[in-house]
């Protein structure tokens, strides 16, 4: 069994959750923010069966569409920095898409 501990932005919170569920995937939606650009996101808890993986990274692929994106840096990477990557505060990343670690369950109790 493995865990899939999936990190998404807030707007394909919907639309995962659902095709998630209607593909029969148990799961646990945590409101989170993330580190760098400091906005809400989702991470969805899903313990799965090893053979239904690639099924949920699948519909992950389905729902998560990536983008590139040029922001302005948080202010704290911006400050002290003469030149560089972040001329202007601009920065590139890509947004939209999932991150997704796979775990290895050792067990799963329901008490
Ligand atoms: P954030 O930390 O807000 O990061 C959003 C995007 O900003 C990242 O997209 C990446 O493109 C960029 N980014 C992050 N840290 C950066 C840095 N130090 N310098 C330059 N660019 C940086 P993703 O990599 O797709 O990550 C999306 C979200 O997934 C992250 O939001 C975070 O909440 C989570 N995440 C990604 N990698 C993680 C990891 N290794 N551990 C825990 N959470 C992670």
């Amino acid at each position: 069994m493995k865990l899939l501990v999936i990190i998404t932005p807030k707007e394909n919170t919907k639309k995962l959750k659902a095709e998630l569920v209607a593909g029969n995937f148990s799961l646990t939606k945590l409101i989170s923010e993330g580190g760098f650009l400091e906005k809400k996101n989702t991470t969805f808890l899903v313990g799965v069966e090893d053979e239904k993986v690639d099924k949920a990274l699948e519909i992950i692929k389905n729902n998560c569409e990536q983008k590139e994106k040029v922001i302005s840096a948080p202010a704290y990477m911006t400050h002290g920095m003469e030149s560089g990557l972040n001329v202007g505060g601009a920065t590139q990343v890509k947004v939209g898409g999932a991150t997704v670690f796979i775990v290895n369950v050792e067990r799963m109790v329901k008490i």
